[in-house]
């Protein structure tokens, strides 16, 4: 049997710390710091059930991304099957999160002031849920490269955008881990949000020029999914900012958060790029060769791609 023992932790000192007494009455007083327990903040019925919510919409919604790929020739579906896989790595990712897995406790010492004796330190454990960094390690790659590939961006800054989207990322995640009282946790976050800005540099300056470079319609699609998906992820480390960074929001309040985020930025954003691509044959993109007809085609009777089943 597996023990956590954070979980032990906190059956421990439910039972064995009761209230505390600073005194007996009438004694002198002296100025007396009572150690406080340690505080526990971690997922409740709201937040776990918001985890299956979330698990149900991406397997609807990867079935709906696949039964629309099924209906297009294999050389055109290369969106369909870049959006699939991303609500497809988003249902496991829930999955884990939902089946208690993918997360563990953070341990953050937290230095208490006082007026008249020494400062002292209160500990606080509080669930961090890895699993969506290693989603977004993932899932963020492909979102932008969604969205590079309908502006037409070229393979070198589609490359650095992807680079700078891991380097937020991962340094999130040390964010995650980073204690307080040495300035990691800030710092890492203060690298992050650098990459993100390389990110936004990427799509708003050399995307949208080469999105309008291809026609009117296909730049103002860019401009309108590009600035969703702006609006979209700069929420995220604001979010951050005030649930694990700053604990101003419950563990349950953050999970909500999240939710509500990836929903928006996974199945809705799929939805809508899907629709519209299909509709719009300016952001075909050309994928004959491997992808069509695989290795060694040369000799044989080809059906057209059109003929092509699922
Ligand atoms: C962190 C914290 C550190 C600073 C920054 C962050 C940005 C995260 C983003 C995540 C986007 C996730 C998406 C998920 C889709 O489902 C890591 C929160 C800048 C932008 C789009």
């Amino acid at each position: 049997m597996i023990v956590d023992p954070v979980e032990m932790l906190m059956k421990t000192t439910s039972t064995i710390l009761g209230p505390t007494s600073t005194g007996a009455p009438g004694a002198t007083s002296f100025p007396t710091v009572v150690p406080d327990l340690p505080k526990f903040e971690y997922a409740e019925d709201a937040g776990k059930r918001t985890l299956w919510v979330v698990f149900v919409v991406m397997v609807i919604a990867s079935a709906a991304f696949a039964a629309m790929s099924w209906t297009i020739p294999i050389g055109r579906r290369l969106y369909h099957v870049i959006t699939c896989l991303i609500t497809i790595i988003a249902a496991i990712s829930y999955f884990g999160m939902a089946t208690g897995m993918g997360v563990n406790y953070h341990h953050i010492k937290v230095r208490e002031q006082h007026q008249h004796v020494p400062d002292t330190t209160k500990d606080v454990y509080r669930q961090v849920y890895w699993a969506r960094y290693v989603d977004w390690s993932l899932t963020t790659p492909l979102l932008l490269l969604d969205l590079c590939l309908l502006a037409g961006l070229n393979g070198g800054h589609i490359f650095m955008a992807i680079a700078a989207d891991l380097i937020m990322v991962i340094t999130g995640l040390f964010a995650a881990y980073g204690h307080e009282s040495n300035g990691s946790k800030w710092g890492w976050y203060t690298i992050a949000c650098i990459a993100y800005l390389v990110i936004i540099w990427h799509l708003a300056i050399h995307g949208r020029a080469e999105a309008m470079n291809k026609g009117g319609k296909v730049g103002s699609f860019f401009a309108a999914i590009a600035g969703y998906t702006l609006i979209l992820w700069t929420a995220y480390p604001i979010i951050w900012g005030i649930a694990d960074g700053s604990r101003i929001l419950s563990v349950d309040a953050e999970i909500i958060a999240y939710a509500v985020l990836d929903i928006l930025a996974k199945p809705v954003f799929g939805l809508w790029l899907l629709l519209t691509h299909t509709r719009m044959p300016e952001t075909n993109v050309d994928i004959g060769g491997f992808w069509s007809h695989g290795l060694s085609s040369e000799g044989r009777i080809r059906v057209g791609d059109d003929d092509e089943g699922a």
